[in-house]
């Protein structure tokens, strides 16, 4: 602890004090939290200097949602809460979408922000950046508090750490006033006060019968599927969930943040063939995903005529029956779950008929021969498939790097095109489709994991976060960003009908977004075919330089809204 030695008037006696700022940073070290993701300002940004000086890594960022999303995903990749630390009001906010994300996705992270004084934003009087930040935050996360006194500062985190990573992991919001921080206590109180987090992610346990219950589902099934969803991905069970997928020889359907826990190349990957499982699965089991907009509600057309059971395993048990019946809820948290199935099953193992396992394989087979021809055309300016081609080949190369991956049809065509191998390698939009999380998340991911990382963003998804690429500089990190620029928002084609001002889907035509990369060192290139553009990623993984290419894509290739179009409203008044 870094104390310093004071006589106090009173007493006259010397002793050792502390104050909120080393408290704080105690806290945190003793709790085993060596990264912050911030934007430095008052009144925190003593707290970031000392932080770095006490040997936590203090990144500085140009805005706050970008800390904030590298804070989310740093508590997706490692289980434990990412921090993002941001000034007051406007700070607060700029971080607080990114709070939410966290909450929405079920990652944890804690937002801390610095506020300003209680007496004077309560009674409305006009403080610098008066907010009540802490009533902003309640609805937006999981758990909110304020800790006003500085022998309360160890119980404040402590309580953040908890409610961030156990049950459904989600996002907390800490409240640090400016006063906090300079008060004094004595340092062996203040250091008695901090409180080692001890299991802050207890193991859920599922019970025997719950077990049994869907292992008894599974059984009777015709046509099983298994969906694993980024909270499996999140679990780091990724043994247990091998082996209960091998043995019981299902097929499984990876949502888009879980491709990777078993290769996309496993023979009883479903991925190829989602309409089919969707559809003609007679039970389906969800781990650690939810049936939401991104599974069509569990329901409709998606999922076909046929009736159909649904087994859930979840650490959340109100999870259980929020969109349609769940006939064998399983709650606990994943490890645990699907280790009990594995054992409950014994050594039988098996339960997926023959024909429906051919038959998945079958569709699978036909829909990867139908996208190859055009993963292989060389076409300039390149089309989405020519050009997600070249990059598909380097993420099989190199299955160790990390995949970024935001935009619409940028998004929905390399969420298809490109394999993962290996879990917890997909980084992307997560639960809300948000724009923006690119630079945060490939910051993240390269500070959080050290492995090499390939961004792939639409022109529209990059500008979210694009003033990173001086932080990725600042930092020398091995991050490689394409963006497939098709010169606007689906598509760069539209035209305005009614004025001289552009139509409000479309960017500046031809524009170099690699200039923007060498205005900060680092390496820009502009790729007009599939060819240039594997040359150019190839070089920048080797070389592990921030890297940004610009491929320049057919400003015709896109389609609406990607491959969600069908939930944009129309409107049968629309005049062309
Ligand atoms: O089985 P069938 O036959 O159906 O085939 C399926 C698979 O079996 C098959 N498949 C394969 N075939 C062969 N081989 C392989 N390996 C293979 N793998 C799969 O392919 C099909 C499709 O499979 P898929 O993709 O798995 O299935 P599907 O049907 O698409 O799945 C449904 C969904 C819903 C699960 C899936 O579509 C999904 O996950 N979607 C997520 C969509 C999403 O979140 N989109 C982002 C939001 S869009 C929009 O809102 C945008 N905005 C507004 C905005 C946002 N979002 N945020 C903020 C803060 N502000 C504003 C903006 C501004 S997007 C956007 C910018 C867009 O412009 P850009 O320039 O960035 O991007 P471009 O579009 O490129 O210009
Ligand atoms: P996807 O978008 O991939 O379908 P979702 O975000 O919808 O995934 O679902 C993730 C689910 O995983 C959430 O319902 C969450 O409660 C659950 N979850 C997260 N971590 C665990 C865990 N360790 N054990 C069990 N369930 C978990
Ligand atoms: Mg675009």
């Amino acid at each position: 602890m870094l104390n310093t030695a004071q006589k106090t008037e009173a007493s006259g006696a010397e002793q050792e004090l502390t104050d909120g700022f080393h408290l704080v940073i105690d806290a945190l070290k003793l709790n085993g939290i060596e990264t912050i993701y911030n934007v430095p300002g008052i009144p925190i940004t003593d707290l970031g200097r000392m932080a770095q000086a006490a040997g936590i890594r203090v990144l500085s960022f140009r805005h706050e949602q970008n800390a904030g999303y590298a804070a989310a995903i740093a508590g997706f990749l490692t289980k434990k809460p990412g921090v993002c630390l941001t000034v007051s009001a406007p700070g607060f906010l700029n971080g607080l979408t990114a709070l939410a994300h966290a909450t929405t996705n079920c990652f944890p992270m804690i937002l801390i922000s610095g506020s300003s004084e209680r007496e004077i934003v309560d009674l409305q009087q006009g403080d610098y950046e008066e907010m009540d930040q802490l009533a902003i935050a309640k609805p937006l996360c999981k758990a909110a508090y304020r800790v006003l006194h500085a022998q309360d500062i160890g119980i404040g985190l402590a309580r953040a750490i908890r409610a961030a990573v156990s049950g459904r992991p989600g996002g907390v919001y800490l409240d640090l006033p400016a006063k906090l921080f300079a008060q004094v206590i004595n340092a062996e109180a203040g250091a008695k006060s901090l409180v080692k987090v001890i299991d802050a992610a207890p193991a859920q346990i599922p019970s025997p019968a719950a077990v049994k219950r869907a292992l008894d589902v599974l059984k009777a099934a015709k046509r099983p599927l298994i969906i694993l969803g980024k909270g499996a991905a999140y679990a780091q069970a990724d043994d247990a969930i091998k082996t209960l997928v091998e043995k019981s020889g299902i097929p499984f359907l990876p949502m888009s943040m879980a491709k990777g826990l078993l290769p996309d190349t496993h023979p009883q990957c479903a991925g190829a063939a989602r309409s089919t499982v969707l559809k003609d699965s007679d039970v389906v089991m969800l781990i650690g995903a939810r049936l939401n907009w991104l599974l069509s509600h569990g329901k409709g057309k998606t999922w076909g005529e046929a009736p159909k059971k649904f087994i859930q395993v979840d650490i959340e048990p109100r999870e259980m029956d929020s969109n349609v019946e769940i006939v064998a809820p399983l709650v606990g948290d994943i490890g645990s779950c699907v280790t009990a199935l594995i054992e409950a099953m014994g050594s039988g193992g098996t339960t997926a008929p023959a024909d429906w396992v051919d038959a998945v394989k079958a569709k699978r087979e036909e829909n990867v021969a139908k996208m190859a021809p055009r993963l292989m055309n060389n076409k300039s300016p390149m089309d989405y498939h020519g050009a997600l081609g070249a990059l598909r080949t380097i993420i099989k190369e190199r299955p160790d790097a990390i995949l970024v991956n935001e935009g619409a049809n940028t998004l929905d065509l390399a969420r298809g095109v490109i394999d993962m191998y290996q879990p917890r390698k997909r980084l992307d939009v997560g639960t809300w489709g948000v724009m923006g999380i690119g630079m945060g998340s490939a910051i993240a991911a390269a500070i959080e994991t050290g492995k090499p990382v390939l961004a792939v963003e639409g022109d529209s998804a990059f500008g979210f976060s694009g003033m990173e690429v001086e932080t990725i500089c600042r930092y020398n990190l091995p991050i490689c960003i394409v963006i497939f620029n098709n010169d606007g928002i689906y598509r760069g084609t539209d035209v305005n009908s009614a004025g001289a001002d552009p139509a409000t889907t479309v960017f500046v035509k031809g524009a170099r977004y690699d200039k923007m990369m060498e205005a900060f060192g680092g390496v820009g290139v502009n790729a007009t075919s599939p060819d240039e553009l594997k040359r150019a990623v190839n070089a920048a993984m080797d070389s592990g330089k921030p890297t940004l290419i610009n491929a320049v894509i057919d400003p015709a290739a896109g389609s609406e809204s990607g491959r969600i179009g069908n939930l944009n409203p129309q409107s049968v008044l629309k005049k062309k």
